[in-house]
């Protein structure tokens, strides 16, 4: 019987160091909607957001075998047209969308137009881009799914679907295939999780953009500096020695980094290009599901966020679902800073 006994607590003590149990997304989700009394209705729209992402992972990670991979509309050793990884994703994430009944309609980076999902008694607009950094996926490395989600208006009639940033209840951004999630949720706070074994987002980290200087980085396309302003030029040369550099060329990628180590991402507006055609004044990044996505994020972990004039990304009232915007996201200091030289310039 003692011997019995102290079989059965040697197995629990062998068990529990062998399976370690993690906590879920969507247990941690279910958690802060009973914290804050709100419905179960999102957690059925983020469990739709979360099997496109693992969806478009496993077509990520197949692609080279499958040849789903392609820019262009190549087409097959079956004479098929090869649809664009891209439009994959688009796909992917209309599908989910469309199954869980809570939307309104959706606004895809993939799509020119809205696409109606349930307008009648639908509850949340969804803004994506289901594969940002798309130059980085014929070469195997990170892109990323970024979303912004607001509410229907419930006490009335919805009179707009153009919603700023700040009028946002969460956005996110999945990285992939690296298998990190991140998300920031109203006055609630950014967290980050991994993907672990099981396919299942876990381990809930709070991320808050670290004071001390010691590890920020900048992020821009360094090879376009030349075609900034001539304030923002400046404001490289003076202080690019001060920081490490980085810069991958997918934002969500990007900026995750900025996320963990502080420092600021920059995608300004071109306007000093030697063809004046390529300029871009009012900038190349899409307000609605690139800036100001991240800009909720950063502003959940304590930073900041403006576009070429100086205006919180957050503040700005879109006039267009796709319409553009520059954007420098990271540390309040350094946001702030450039805030500055811009209003001044
Ligand atoms: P991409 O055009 O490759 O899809 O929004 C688009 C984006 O990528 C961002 O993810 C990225 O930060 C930026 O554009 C990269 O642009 P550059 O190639 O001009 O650096």
């Amino acid at each position: 019987m003692f011997e019995t006994y102290w079989l059965i607590r040697v197995f629990i003590i062998v068990a529990r160091s062998i399976v370690q149990f993690e906590q879920t997304f969507m247990n941690f989700l279910l958690g802060h909607q009973e914290k804050y009394n709100r419905t179960y209705h999102f957690l059925i729209l983020m469990d739709a957001l979360m099997s496109a992402a693992k969806h478009i992972q496993y077509y990520y990670l197949t692609g080279a075998l499958k040849g789903h991979l392609g820019f262009t509309d190549t087409v097959n050793v079956q004479g098929e047209k090869v649809m664009r990884m891209d439009e994959i994703a688009h796909e992917i994430t209309v599908h989910y969308l469309r199954t869980t009944g809570r939307v309104i309609h959706v606004v895809s980076e993939e799509s020119a137009e809205i696409i109606p999902i349930n307008v009648d008694s639908g509850r949340y607009f969804v803004y994506f881009d289901p594969l940002d950094g798309s130059s980085n996926v014929s070469h195997g490395m990170p892109v990323g799914f970024l979303f912004g989600i607001a509410k229907r208006n419930l006490e009335g009639p919805e009179y707009y679907d153009l919603r700023a940033g700040k009028d946002y209840i969460a956005a996110g951004m999945f990285v992939i295939p690296t298998g990190t999630f991140t998300i920031g949720l109203k006055e609630a706070g950014t967290w980050r999780f991994h993907i672990d074994e099981t396919m299942n987002y876990v381990r809930p980290i709070r991320v808050m953009l670290p004071e001390n200087s010691g590890t920020w980085e900048l992020s821009f396309n360094a090879a376009k500096r030349h075609t900034y302003s001539r304030k923002v030029q400046e404001w490289i040369g003076i202080n690019e020695k001060k920081y490490a550099f980085r810069y991958l060329g997918a934002l969500a990628a990007d900026f995750h980094r900025i996320l963990s180590n502080g420092g600021m991402f920059m995608y300004p507006a071109i306007v000093n290009h030697p063809n004046p055609r390529k300029n871009q004044p009012e900038g190349k990044l899409r307000l609605m599901y690139e800036a100001s996505v991240v800009a909720f994020m950063c502003r959940e972990a304590g930073g900041h966020a403006i576009d070429e004039t100086g205006t919180p990304i957050l503040d700005i009232q879109p006039t267009d679902h796709h319409q553009r915007s520059a954007l420098y996201v990271g540390s309040r200091p350094l946001v702030e800073e450039m805030a500055r030289i811009l209003i001044h310039a």
